[in-house]
């Protein structure tokens, strides 16, 4: 199974896109297109609350293996955003859908992707593919691009096959996106197996909660299954929680780390002001969210007044509420007062 991030600026045609790569399902600040029609099982993830919060484009990012960022002729500063979030993120596969391809024509496209070539140079974008598309039925050129978007899609959805059967080995982490009550089967949670085989009846924990429970059932796509590899989408019923308690990012494993305060090794973006002591930040870690005071930075040991953009250094950060990850997670910072509002990104230290 794997996971697509459909993510790009406002009335990029990301919805169109997405409604028609799949069949519409759990909608919220993020909404699923499930396909499972063509050999494999995928799910469209549409950004739809981004860019008016970044949590929704970070958590489709943190649940997807691919992205697919929707570019329609012309750059905006969320196009800018979103390149930077990826390039932060170090996400590996993505493609970039140069949307509304019937408005345009084939020089000012070609003119665009040299364009493009060069702003997503040095960034994790560096390699992606540019697939000049368009989603409109009453075009000259009706869907074109989308069958060549497909095949790419598939083709790299072969490469994820083989990483998630890798991490296979791992102990099991499922990262929760959302999670309700259904009545007579009790709670119930949907979300992505990250690395392990995850098992019906396993006795394993939630986190931050830091509570034992039981997976009492998996479904994936509304069939029972006994147990879900690494890059699963499933929905699970849990015994001794209530979804009441549960929020979005909680993560199901034996062990995470819990913490209100971050020690991190940090790289500051280039695209973003100067970080200083005593500011408001925003963490983001797996699909949890938090604001973070920086009470310390350190460069080279020493604490410094300042960090730089396009510098690295240490953060020390203060919460109010308590967040899981494990060591090889990576979080990111964000100021939302600027108008490019990512700022860094680091591990724990
Ligand atoms: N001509 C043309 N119009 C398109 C295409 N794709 C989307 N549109 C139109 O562009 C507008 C925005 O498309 P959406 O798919 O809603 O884009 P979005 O990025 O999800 O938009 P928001 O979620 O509102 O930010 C709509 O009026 C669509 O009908 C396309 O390929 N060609
Ligand atoms: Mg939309």
């Amino acid at each position: 199974m794997v996971n697509v991030a459909i993510i790009g600026t406002e009335k990029s045609g990301r919805t169109s896109l997405a409604a028609n790569l799949g069949k519409k399902g759990t909608v919220s600040d993020i909404t699923m297109y499930n396909n499972e029609k063509e050999g494999r099982t995928m799910v469209f993830v549409d950004a739809q609350s981004y860019p008016k919060t970044l949590k929704s484009l970070v958590t489709v990012l943190n649940i997807s293996d691919i992205a697919i960022l929707c570019i329609p002729q012309g750059l905006d500063a969320h196009t800018g955003e979103c390149i930077i979030a990826l390039d932060l993120l170090g996400f590996k596969h993505g493609i970039i859908a140069l949307t509304k391809s019937d408005s345009t024509n084939m020089h000012a496209v070609e003119e665009f992707k040299a364009k493009l070539k060069v702003i997503t140079a040095g960034t994790a974008l560096h390699d992606w593919e540019c697939i000049s598309l368009n989603t409109n039925k009453s075009a000259k050129n009706p869907f074109e691009g989308v069958e060549d978007l497909k095949v790419r899609i598939n083709e790299m959805a072969e490469k994820i096959e083989v990483e998630h059967a890798e991490l296979n080995s791992l102990p099991a982490r499922i990262f929760v996106d959302h999670a309700f009550d259904v009545k007579g089967k009790g709670c119930v949670v949907l979300g992505v197996v990250k690395q392990g085989i995850s098992k019906e009846k396993d006795k394993t924990k939630i986190f931050p909660l830091d509570r034992e429970i039981e997976i009492k059932s998996i479904q994936s796509h509304d069939v029972d299954i006994d147990s879900a590899p690494t890059g699963t989408r499933v929905g699970m019923r849990l015994k001794n929680v209530q979804a009441k308690d549960i929020e979005r990012g909680f993560i199901i494993s034996d062990r995470e780390n819990v913490t209100v305060d971050y020690v991190l090794e940090c790289t500051i973006s280039k695209f973003t002001k100067k970080i200083e002591p005593e500011s408001v930040l925003h963490i983001f870690v797996g699909l949890q969210s938090e604001p973070v005071r920086v009470e310390k930075i350190l460069i080279d040991g020493k604490e410094a007044k300042e960090a730089k953009p396009g510098t690295t250094c240490v953060l020390e950060l203060s919460g109010n509420k308590k967040v899981a990850y494990s060591k090889e997670d990576r979080f990111l910072l964000s100021n939302l007062d600027l108008t490019q509002r990512f700022a860094a990104y680091g591990f724990s230290k």
